[in-house]
């Protein structure tokens, strides 16, 4: 641990989710890194409950449970609007993960947006004590920090992108985009996943700010901000045990005996447009056409609960993939064989576990993704002396430490289907192979070291002066 003792840490994001001290809960990977990450610290995870009120009050709600303090407060139904299905997921989200099309651009998302970043930070602000760090997670939140300067914060503050930072000319569309990376200048630590980001977002400063880089230091106007690459992890340990404990093995053995001897592919997301579903699933069906023999032999389980389901885009993809599924399914299936089951749930944690060690093939084929911890929980879940094989896109930031799944470029059919067919006829001695070396990479950057990199990166710089 790397805090100075009497000092607290004040983590602030969108949602916060109260961790529930059992396993039970599908969380998004962003609540369940920083739930095991805060506590290992004392402090407070501020953010929006996830509830509206008919008019902002800035009542903030107090919970502890299982070692961690929350503090949350409740959106008016513009703020949701504006802010969350405006601002956050139907411009920032898209334009993020290179979907331009997607995109959309209206003045009440960007004033919604810088509403609701004010109105945290007059919220959080009196529970801010000296010698406090406050780290600020997320694309909801850019303009936080810069708030809380300007109503006198001379904290250090640090900042962590969960998602890419797009290449300097993708992020020139947006209309706020100087304004937007101007104000990251407030920070004192900007963390990315991998060095791609981090460089796409110092091309973006230096070449449309005039920001100079300085070593590991990015300047701007006499600010002097650190940015750093520090790959977001998993706890290995805690997967490792649930996939030795009772709901994984019950879930095991009902994958098992409903496969009836076939291979299990699995693929666990989101349903989001930037995972590559629909890719996916395309590529899925080449390898049926290409290689009529394993038709009967395998079935691919995609599970994939809704979310952002106010958004028009997703509700699209949703329907995208139902036809889909449908029609490969229509087309390929048999009295005694299904190719492709389609759940639209989520699961706990431990039940995924199980079945991510069922599974013969892990698929995770995002168009983009910051990092992707589905990848990581696929190699933590399974067994050492028969271990399956990821198959992994190469636009994931976890393609930066996996480099012993097998790559993919996920908008190839052909490649995936290569892929697939590459990773049934694998022998075990090159599976054990390639699993150790994962392995090793996931528990070398695990979800402490994470916390620990950044944490102390943020203890190095100096308080802003008063
Ligand atoms: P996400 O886009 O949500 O996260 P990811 O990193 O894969 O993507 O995390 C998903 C999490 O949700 C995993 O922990 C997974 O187990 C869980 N989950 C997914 N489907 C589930 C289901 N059906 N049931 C239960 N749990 C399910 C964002 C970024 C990523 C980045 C993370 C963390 O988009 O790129 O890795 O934040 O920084």
């Amino acid at each position: 641990m790397e805090l100075d003792p009497v000092s607290r840490l004040i983590v602030i994001s969108n949602r916060v989710s109260a961790p529930t001290g059992s396993h039970s809960g599908a969380q998004g990977g962003l609540a369940v890194a920083l739930a095991s990450a805060l506590r290992e610290y004392k402090g407070i995870w501020f953010g929006w409950s996830g509830d509206r009120a008919d008019s902002f009050t800035g009542d903030i709600h107090f919970e502890r449970s299982d070692g961690v303090t929350t503090a949350t407060i409740d959106l008016e139904d513009q703020d949701v609007d504006e802010y969350y299905n405006g601002y956050a997921n139907r411009t920032l989200w898209p334009l993020f993960h290179y979907r331009v099309d997607l995109a959309e651009y209206e003045r009440e998302y960007a004033g919604g947006y810088r509403r609701v970043n004010e109105r945290f930070a007059e919220t959080v602000y009196p529970l801010i004590e000296d010698g406090d760090a406050i780290w600020i997670q997320d694309y909801h939140m850019f303009p936080l920090g810069d708030e809380l300067r300007k109503r006198g914060c001379g904290n250090r503050i640090g900042f962590f992108l969960h998602i890419p930072w797009p290449p300097r000319r993708l992020m020139s569309i947006l209309p706020e985009a100087q304004a937007l990376a101007r104000s990251l200048f407030a920070y004192d630590v900007i963390g990315f996943h991998i060095d791609e980001w981090l460089q796409s977002f110092c091309d973006f400063a230096e070449q449309e700010l005039g920001a100079v880089r300085d070593g590991e230091d990015l300047v701007l106007d006499g600010r002097r901000v650190r940015v750093m690459a520090v790959p977001i992890g998993i706890d290995v340990q805690e997967f490792v045990d649930l996939a030795a404990g009772t709901k994984a093995r019950l879930a095991y053995r009902q994958m098992r005996d409903s496969a009836t001897g076939r291979d299990m592919i699995v693929g666990v997301d989101r349903l989001d447009y930037s995972k590559g579903l629909e890719e996916r699933f395309l590529g899925y069906e080449r390898f049926l056409t290409e290689h009529p023999e394993e038709r009967k032999e395998v079935f691919l389980l995609q599970i994939a609960p809704p979310s952002r389901e106010a958004v028009g885009s997703y509700q699209k993809i949703r329907r995208t993939l139902e036809e889909l599924s449908g029609r490969i399914n229509g087309e390929y299936a048999d009295i005694d064989w299904v190719p492709i089951r389609y759940v639209n749930q989520g699961y706990s944690r431990d039940v995924l576990a199980g079945i991510y060690r069922a599974a013969k093939i892990g698929l995770v084929t995002p168009l983009r993704d910051g990092m992707n911890l589905v990848a990581k929980e696929y190699v933590a879940a399974q067994d050492p002396e028969d271990p399956g094989v990821l198959i992994l896109s190469r636009f994931a930031g976890a393609a930066t430490q996996l480099t012993d799944a097998l790559l993919v470029n996920p908008y190839s059919a052909e490649e995936m289907s290569d892929a697939i067919i590459r990773a049934l006829r694998m022998s075990r001695t090159e599976r054990i192979d390639r699993w150790r070396k994962m392995m090793a990479a996931i528990e070398q950057q695990d979800i402490s070291w994470w916390l620990d990199t950044f944490t102390s990166a943020l203890m190095e710089r100096e308080p802003v002066p008063a």
